[in-house]
């Protein structure tokens, strides 16, 4: 019975969020990224992520994960401050210490004013 209720609670919110998102609220898309998706280049000493709305900065917010490294595979958190960028539709990670060659990936979670959170992600390398 409980878990009927829960689904029939979670249909009838997802209903009702595409009815209000459809009306007034698009949910926050990536629109692009410094580094791009796929790219490869020199370590950034920032990464932006530019949505298509405005985020609620407390709400929002990404991390960077460095998924391989040449002769390595290792999954390593690493160490980023997330700060708001020049406009409320962007985000800035910056790495606390210079990213060295490696595979990096990074997940982001973006809520603008319909509060629902989005997350998605992107992957870089460094050579
Ligand atoms: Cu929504």
């Amino acid at each position: 019975m409980k878990t009927i209720n829960n689904a029939y609670l979670r249909n009838t919110i997802a209903g009702l969020c595409a009815m209000v998102s459809a009306a007034a609220f698009a949910h926050p898309k990536l629109v692009s990224s410094t580094p791009a998706d796929q790219s490869t280049g020199a370590a950034p000493a920032k990464i932006e992520l530019h949505f298509n709305e405005d985020l609620v900065t407390q709400f929002s917010g990404a991390k960077l994960t460095m998924t391989s490294m040449p002769g390595m595979d290792m999954p390593m958190k690493m160490p980023v401050k997330v700060s708001p960028g020049d406009d409320a539709k962007t985000m800035v990670l910056t790495p606390t210490s210079p990213l060295p060659a490696g595979g990096y990936r990074v997940d982001w979670r973006a809520v603008s004013s319909d509060t629902h959170p989005i997350t998605g992600n992107f992957s870089f390398t460094v050579k």
